[in-house]
C-alpha cells in the first residue's frame, strides 16, 4: 500500500501496523523493581489504510493498543489494533471506507450510519474490562490479557443511551467509581451532554443530562470529592463546516470559555456556569474542592494549540500563543458573580499532565507532565506533538511552590505521555515511578523508560529496549495485576 508522503504519514509518523507479542524485553540499563506487578496500557492512532482524501490528521488513525506487562523484574509487550466497526469494515474491503475526522459526509456510501469510532485516544481498565476510547463513539471493550476485542460498541448492558463516551473517564480512588461523560450525546454537533457514574462493578448508577453553552470539543473534565467540572473551550464545530468540507473543529477566539460545575449528588438544575475571556485548555491535571470553592488545574494557552483545527476567521496559527502553562482555575459555588479566577502555577511549557492517581479528585502536591524545554537544542524535529511542540523533557511540578524537577531526554529524542506507577505497598503521594515511552528519532526506534517519580533529574532507573518503533501515542494508564 502507498501512504501519503505528507508529515502525517512519514518519518517518525510513518504508519506502524505491527501487531506483536514479545517476551522478556532487554533491560539495557538499570533494573526493573522485582515487586512491580502490573501493566502499562497505552494507545496510538495507527492508520490501517491510506486515507481516502490523500492526507489525514493524526487524530483520525485506527487505535493500536500496547500493553507493557511488568512481572518479576521483567517486561514483555503485546500490541494489537482495537477491532472497531470501522477497522473490521475496512479490513474486509481492503481499503479505507471512512473519510475525514468526524465528518460522515466524506464516507463511502456502503458505511453510512456505521459507528465511526477509532478507539485511538485512551485505554483504561475498570471493573475488569479494558476500555479503548474515542470521544465520538461508545467504548471498545478489550480483553486485558489478550487485547482481543470483545465488544466494539460496549453500552454497559444497554444502560448507556448516549451515542458517545469520553476518552478521559476518571476513577475516583475513594469510591472505585468511574466518572465519565458523553458529548454530542444525541448526535453529531448537538449540545447534549450526559454525565455518568459507573460503580466499581461496572454498572451505570447515575446519569445527568444537560446542555453545554455551545457545541465544542469536550475533551476532558475534572472531578473533586463533591463536584464534577466541565470546561467549555471554543474549539467549535457545526454541520455547516462539515458540509463545506472544513475540518470538523475550528478555533473561535471570539467566544468566551465556560466552566460548568455539577454537584456529584445533584441534578441538571444544580449546575452552575462560570465564564472567562477566550483561552485554550484541553487536558485536566486534577481538581479539588475546599467547601464550595472548586479548583481546576489545566495546562492553559492564550490561543489555539491545534494547527489542524484552524482559526474560524482564517487568522494564522500563532505558535507562541500555543504554549501552555499550568494554571489553576477557581470558582466558588456560593459566589454571586460568574467569573473564573485564573492563577499560573508554574512556568514550564508543556502538556499531558498526570498525577499520582491515588490522589485524583483530592488536593495533590505533585504533578507530572511533558515539557518543551526551549533552552535545549533540537537536532531532529520529527517527533513533535500535535501542537508542534517538541516534548523533550519530563517534568514534575510542586503545585504549592511552583518548583520543578526535570529530565531532558536529549536533542534527538522526544517523549510520550507518562503514567504514574505506585510503588507496591506504598500510600504516600508520589511514592512510585513514572513510565514513559521515548521516541528515538535518529534511529526510528523506541525505548521504555522507568523513573523514580520523585527524582526525575537523576534519569531513568531502568531503560528497556523495544524491538520496533512505537508510533506517537496519546494516553494510557497503569493497572496493578490485582
Ligand atoms: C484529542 C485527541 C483526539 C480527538 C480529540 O486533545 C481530541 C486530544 C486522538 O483523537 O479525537
Ligand atoms: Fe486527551
Amino acid at each position: 500500500m502507498k501512504f501519503p508522503e505528507t508529515p502525517n504519514f512519514t518519518g517518525f509518523f510513518a504508519p506502524s501496523g505491527v501487531e506483536a507479542d514479545v517476551r522478556n524485553l532487554p533491560v539495557l540499563d538499570g533494573a526493573i523493581p522485582v515487586n512491580l506487578d502490573g501493566s502499562f496500557y497505552r494507545v496510538a492512532p495507527d492508520p490501517q489504510f491510506p486515507p481516502i482524501a490523500g492526507d489525514d490528521i493524526w487524530f483520525n488513525g485506527d487505535g493500536m493498543v500496547t500493553r507493557f506487562r511488568f512481572r518479576n523484574g521483567e517486561v514483555s509487550l503485546q500490541q494489537r489494533w482495537a477491532r472497531t466497526d470501522k477497522f473490521r469494515l475496512e479490513r474486509d474491503a481492503g481499503k479505507a471506507l471512512f473519510g475525514a475526522y468526524r465528518n460522515p459526509l466524506t464516507d463511502h456510501e456502503s458505511v453510512k450510519g456505521e459507528v465511526r469510532g477509532t478507539a485511538n485516544t485512551n485505554v483504561i481498565l475498570h471493573a475488569g474490562k479494558l476500555l479503548a476510547l474515542k470521544e465520538d463513539s461508545p467504548p471498545v471493550w478489550m480483553d486485558p490479557e489478550t487485547l482481543e476485542t470483545i465488544d466494539s460498541r460496549y453500552d454497559f448492558g444497554g444502560k448507556m443511551t448516549s451515542e458517545t463516551f469520553t476518552a478521559h473517564p476518571k476513577i475516583d480512588p475513594r469510591t472505585g467509581e468511574m466518572l465519565a461523560f458523553g458529548y454530542a450525546a444525541k448526535g453529531l454537533c448537538t449540545r447534549d451532554m450526559v454525565f455518568y457514574v459507573i460503580s466499581p462493578e461496572g454498572e451505570i448508577t447515575k446519569e445527568v443530562w444537560f446542555e453545554i453553552p455551545y457545541y465544542c470539543m469536550m475533551h476532558d473534565f475534572g472531578f473533586t470529592e463533591d463536584y464534577v467540572v466541565f470546561h467549555v473551550v471554543p474549539i467549535v464545530g457545526s454541520w455547516e463546516r462539515l458540509e463545506a468540507g472544513l475540518p470538523h473543529f475550528g478555533f473561535d477566539r471570539g467566544k468566551p470559555v465556560h466552566l460548568g460545575v455539577l454537584p456529584r449528588n445533584g441534578t441538571a438544575d444544580d449546575i452552575r456556569w462560570f465564564s472567562a475571556p477566550t483561552c485554550f485548555a484541553s487536558h485536566v491535571m486534577n481538581a479539588h474542592n475546599e467547601g464550595t470553592k472548586v479548583h481546576f488545574d489545566v495546562p492553559m494557552a492564550a490561543g489555539n494549540m491545534f494547527p489542524f483545527f484552524p482559526d474560524t476567521e482564517g487568522l494564522p496559527f500563532e505558535p507562541h500563543n500555543a504554549a501552555a502553562r499550568m494554571t489553576r482555575w477557581t470558582v466558588d459555588m456560593r459566589d454571586n458573580g460568574d467569573d473564573i479566577a485564573m492563577t499560573k502555577i508554574a512556568d514550564l511549557v508543556g502538556e499531558f499532565p498526570r498525577v499520582d492517581d491515588r490522589f485524583a479528585g483530592r488536593k495533590n502536591r505533585w504533578g507530572w507532565q511533558l515539557v518543551q524545554d526551549l533552552s535545549k537544542p533540537v537536532d531532529l524535529p520529527g517527533g513533535r506533538s500535535a501542537s508542534g511542540m517538541m516534548m523533550n523533557t519530563l517534568g514534575r511540578i510542586d503545585m504549592e511552590t511552583g518548583e520543578t524537577d526535570t529530565y531532558w531526554v536529549g536533542s534527538t529524542s522526544s517523549l510520550q505521555e507518562p503514567a504514574f506507577v505506585p510503588r507496591p505497598g506504598s500510600t504516600e503521594e508520589g511514592d512510585g515511578y513514572m513510565v514513559v515511552i521515548e521516541n528515538r528519532l535518529a534511529e526510528m526506534a523506541s525505548r521504555l523508560l522507568l523513573f523514580d517519580a520523585m527524582k526525575l533529574a537523576q534519569g531513568p532507573i531502568a531503560t528497556v529496549g523495544l524491538p520496533f518503533r512505537i508510533r506517537q501515542g496519546l494516553h494510557g494508564n497503569w493497572a496493578a495485576a490485582d
